[in-house]
């Protein structure tokens, strides 16, 4: 299986509440690997960029609001399924609603303070790793396969 990247990032609520550790914790311990991570603080245009497709949304300012309020750790994750395992790591958008056992049904209450993102979609994250990352950011390294991974 190809090991395809995605984009996630603790959002500034998850920083603020010492989550960042917490998080990486839990895509490591399934078996993913973080390539690349940094603290951004996210200027109001990266996050128009980012979130686009939600301009037309009633939530939208509130939401560039809290994601421009303090720093970020955005992050990439490569693996098999990454993205599609990593949204169901993560939970549903509404922390209420999201099954205990994932990140924001385990550490999160309100939508608007959900702790955490992870890309839709392969082609969202390979969008999305561009305009977060430059090229020389991103580490690609081999881990010991034979050990604890399939190839
Ligand atoms: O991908 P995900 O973050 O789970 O949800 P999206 O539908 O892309 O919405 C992005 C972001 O917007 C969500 O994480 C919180 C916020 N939001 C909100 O504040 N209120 C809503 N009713 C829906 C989304």
């Amino acid at each position: 299986p190809r090991a395809e990247p995605t984009f996630l990032a603790v959002k500034p609520d998850g920083v603020q509440r010492g989550l960042v550790g917490e998080i990486i914790s839990r895509f490591r311990k399934l078996g993913y690997q973080l390539v690349a991570g940094k603290f951004v603080w996210p200027s109001k245009d990266l996050l128009h960029d980012h979130y686009a497709e939600l301009s037309s949304k009633p939530f939208f300012p509130g939401l560039i609001e809290y994601m421009s309020s303090g720093p970020v750790f955005a992050m990439v994750w490569e693996g098999t399924d990454v993205v599609s395992v990593g949204r169901k790591t993560i939970g549903a958008t509404n922390p209420r609603k999201s099954p205990i056992g994932t990140i924001r049904g385990d550490l999160a209450i309100d939508v608007g303070r959900n702790i955490c993102y992870g890309s839709e979609s392969v082609g969202t994250a390979e969008r999305e790793i561009a305009l977060w990352f430059t090229t020389d950011e991103v580490a690609s390294y081999d881990l010991a396969r034979r050990i604890g991974f399939i190839k």
